[in-house]
């Protein structure tokens, strides 16, 4: 091991975890800023102009369209679990990362990345981020997603790894929190991503390579979802860690209780896959009696979102109390507003507030019926997976970048403004796209190339939608300057001047017995397993029974 000196260049080198880390936390960004740039074009659409028409290496509004959720949804997230879900599990429990092994998987993910991204600028995948036959892209990008994919489950594999040596040095003992945490996602990960790889090797890449003659949409799209809602909490359960694990010390307060942080997890790994029906209320092929399973179980997995809220706020408040705060609400107005990575993931949480009430609506089988394929789903999902986790992934850089490559972050007066920034442009971008909705003004459509006068009476959303583009679109100049700043031009700090990892602790006194209940993981897990099957195998032995093979389609 080389020497631990002043000079950032050398801790790097000392610490080979922070610099793979790093690779995988500063890849996610590249691919969100690029994304991200895409996304004023996506909101002047809804406003009714088409500025697609002025990029010369985009061919239209659906490539790009692709691009965006592919980059923003898809790899953005992914990246940022892995640097997550490796690093602070490896720093909590003190056991090394198998860097090797986790340098490949960087390659492996990094290798269908550039796959699926090629194929999409290439304009052969204008399939968008769900990609449901028999809209077919070419092989390539199905190739480079899986690649993605088989990524994800290596780093959930070395999340295991990691707790399996801690266990060999600590016999008996409970697993430690953000280890827990991260366990239980990968858990759920490794239960979810089942139905995805299904559809992928079985039916969607032997079909784009011409093997097949044709695939069943309805099927692949049940598949589809098997995946496609636990994902959602595959992304947000990595920003949840910081939310339980980092944010009470960054408010000046403790985490109050650490076994409800647990139960929260475990209900996650229970109820987040066994719900995809949730997306398909709208879709022949299920039967409405297990439409109204999932939409049940839908309402069970809000709970533990549920308990965050409560769990989160009282931790916040105790910060604020101990700062001084008074009453009901004094507290509020002591926090650290002006650190721009506890202010971010406040405004991370309150926007999640509108996301998750929205949530419910959507799950409810009848109310779907209202909004299912219309703005207001982008709408809910910008304030989720575009807020609630991208501004909590935006506020931890704020101290992990400098954590890890040894800079001071620089222009913390910016950042915090582009956390704001960020915050109103997302919510009015909320406002102006769930209110288009209740007008039916439809998702995924070129607005602009609709007979004048269509959607004449959402004038209204329509401009909060386009404004709320402009405001984004200065967020994201502000933080990428922000992050570029720090990573090229901030000041070096020294080894002990680096912001430290801010694991906190639970002021609950903790009962050994219920957490030993809790740290059975692969118990749950069986237990998760088996109510996937019940919810899911009935309506998919039907389908695989009757399936209709569709040729690929090309639209454009
Ligand atoms: Fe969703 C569609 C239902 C959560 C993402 N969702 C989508 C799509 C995406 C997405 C991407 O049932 C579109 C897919 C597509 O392209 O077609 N969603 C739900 C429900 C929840 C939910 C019930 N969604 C998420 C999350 C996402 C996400 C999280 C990303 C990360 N969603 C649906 C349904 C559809 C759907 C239907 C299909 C609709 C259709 O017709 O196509 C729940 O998990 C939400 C529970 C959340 C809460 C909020 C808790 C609040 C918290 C913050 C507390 C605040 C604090 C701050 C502590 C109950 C935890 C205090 C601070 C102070 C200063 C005081
Ligand atoms: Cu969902």
């Amino acid at each position: 091991m080389t020497t631990v000196s002043a000079t950032s260049a050398r801790v790097v080198t000392a610490h080979p975890e922070r610099r793979v880390t790093f690779a995988f936390l500063i890849t996610g960004f590249a691919a969100l800023l690029v994304g991200a740039l895409l996304g004023p074009l996506q909101a002047a659409n809804y406003g009714g102009v088409d500025l697609y028409q002025y990029l010369p290496w985009l061919r239209s509004y659906y490539q790009g369209l692709t691009l965006h959720g592919v980059l923003n949804a898809l790899v953005f997230t992914t990246y940022l679990n892995a640097a997550i879900l490796l690093y602070f599990p490896a720093r909590e429990m003190k056991v090394p990362l198998n860097m090797p092994f986790v340098w490949a998987t960087y390659a492996v993910m990094t290798g269908g990345l550039v796959m699926a991204g090629i194929a999409i600028l290439a304009n052969t995948s204008n399939v968008l981020y769900t990609f449901y036959p028999p809209l077919s892209g070419h092989w390539g990008f199905y190739l480079g997603l899986a690649l993605v994919v088989v990524a994800s489950l290596m780093v959930a594999f070395e999340t295991f790894r990691l707790r399996v040596v801690w266990r060999r040095e600590n016999p008996g003992k409970v697993t430690p929190i953000i280890t827990y945490m991260a366990i239980m996602t990968q858990a759920m990960w490794v239960l979810a991503s089942i139905g995805i790889v299904v559809e992928v090797v079985v039916f969607l890449l032997p079909w784009s390579l011409g093997w097949i003659p044709g695939v069943d949409p309805t099927l692949a799209r049940t598949l589809f979802w098997w995946t496609g809602h636990p994902i959602v909490y595959y992304w947000l359960l990595p920003a949840y860690i910081s939310w339980y694990g980092f944010m009470p010390k960054q408010a000046g307060g403790e985490l109050v209780s650490d076994s409800l942080t647990r139960l929260a997890f475990l209900m996650f790994l229970m109820f987040s896959t066994p719900v995809g029906f949730h997306h398909q209320f709208s879709d022949p092929g299920i039967s409405a009696g297990w439409k109204m399973v999932h939409s049940l179980l839908t309402m069970f997995v809000g709970i533990p979102s549920l308990i965050t809220a409560f769990t989160v706020a009282a931790s916040l408040e105790v910060g604020g109390k101990r700062a001084g705060g008074k009453g009901v609400f004094g507290w509020i107005a002591k926090l650290p507003w002006r650190d721009a990575s506890f202010a971010a993931q406040v405004l991370a949480m309150i926007a999640f507030i509108f996301g998750g009430a929205g949530g419910i609506v959507n799950a409810s089988f009848n109310l779907d019926a209202l909004i299912h394929n219309t703005t207001w789903i982008p709408g809910h999902f910008h304030l989720t997976v575009g807020t609630a986790v991208t501004l909590t992934f935006m506020g931890m850089s704020f101290w992990w970048v400098p954590h890890l490559v040894g800079r001071r972050l620089f222009s913390p007066g910016m950042a915090l403004a582009s956390a704001w920034t960020w915050f109103v442009g997302m919510m009015v971008f909320g406002i102006g796209m769930h209110w288009q909705g209740l007008y039916a003004v439809p998702r995924r459509a070129l607005i602009s190339a609709a007979p004048a006068g269509t959607y004449a009476d959402a004038w209204l959303p329509q401009a909060f939608t386009i404004v709320s583009g402009v405001i984004l679109l200065v967020a994201v100049i502000l933080y990428f300057t922000v992050l570029f700043g720090t990573v090229f031009a901030g000041a070096r700090l020294a080894d002990a001047e680096r912001p430290e990892i801010p694991f906190g602790k639970a002021i609950e006194l903790r009962s050994e017995g219920v957490l030993k209940v809790l740290d059975n993981v692969w118990g749950w897990f069986t237990l998760a397993a088996l109510l996937v099957a019940v919810a899911y195998l009935p309506t998919l032995i039907d389908m695989f029974l009757n399936q209709v093979g569709i040729p690929p389609y090309r639209l454009w």
